[in-house]
């Protein structure tokens, strides 16, 4: 028979196996978001990323083409010295090269040209969707900006605007993704990663990854509309600490 005094020892004990246990774990999470350091610029082709990849790293204009590999640059504001993937947009190459890069990804900004959304919003919202539903991006706690450029064009949508033109077209991409699963396998319909809730319809609010909206311009088109990569610039320094 175990006395009291045992009994509270092994209490004692299992409660700080428990605690150390609990301490480690925390501490290789941290350790590896830490040692992830790859922002990944992603988005359609012609969306803007590769100028402003290089307003970041080179601070001005270059004239761009569109790109078939990748550009990385290493971009050393703030805390941790950032590691910037520039993901062409083209179709062919672009999930290849997401993939890998994905799992060192402590950031996705997902760049869209503000001007031909509402023309491109099934491509846009399908790129997305992909993005947001990765099991390695979720896993990871990526940070998510949606970045609205060019801005600097009159017929430019707002950031609210596309922020509701978005999440209208993923709601109805869910709809078709999950009916196409549960026609091709029912069984395989639970273990698919859906992407908020079920019963309501999607806002990015239900995401488990906070997704921030914003605008931006990254060419300057006159001195009334300078080039604006502020919030970027701020945002990348928030995720090095
Ligand atoms: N007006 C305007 N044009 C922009 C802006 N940002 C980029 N562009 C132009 O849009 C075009 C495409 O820009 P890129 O940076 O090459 O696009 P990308 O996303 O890298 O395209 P891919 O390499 O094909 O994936 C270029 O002519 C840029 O000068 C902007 O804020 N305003
Ligand atoms: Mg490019």
């Amino acid at each position: 028979m175990m006395s009291q005094n045992d009994k509270t020892l092994q209490l004692i004990i299992s409660t700080i196996v428990f605690l150390v246990a609990t301490c480690i774990l925390i501490w290789i999470r941290f350790f590896r978001q830490q040692s992830r350091r790859c922002v990944l610029l992603t988005g359609l082709s012609d969306s803007g990323k590769t100028l402003i990849f290089a307003r970041l790293l080179h601070s001005h204009f270059v004239h761009t083409h569109t790109s078939i590999k990748e550009n990385i640059g290493e971009y050393a504001i703030g805390k941790t010295p950032l590691k910037i993937v520039d993901v062409p947009g083209h179709e062919r190459v672009r999930s290849q090269l997401f993939d890998k890069y994905k799992n060192d990804a402590r950031g996705i900004v997902f760049i869209l040209d503000s001007v031909t959304i509402q023309k491109e919003i099934r491509d846009v919202a399908e790129y997305l969707y992909n993005i947001l539903s990765d099991s390695v991006i979720l896993r990871n706690h990526a940070h998510f900006l949606i970045l609205c450029n060019k801005q600097d064009q009159a017929l430019a949508k707002g950031c609210h605007v596309i922020k509701t033109l978005l999440e209208k077209e993923i709601n109805l991409l869910r709809k078709t993704k999950s009916s196409q699963l549960q026609s091709v396998d029912p069984s395989h319909s639970s273990t698919n990663v859906f992407l908020g809730k079920k019963e309501k319809d999607f806002d990015f609010s239900q995401s488990s990854i906070d997704v921030e909206i914003v605008e931006c311009c990254a060419i300057d088109e006159s001195n009334d509309k300078p080039a604006n990569i502020n919030y970027l610039c701020q945002w990348l320094t928030e995720i090095s600490y």
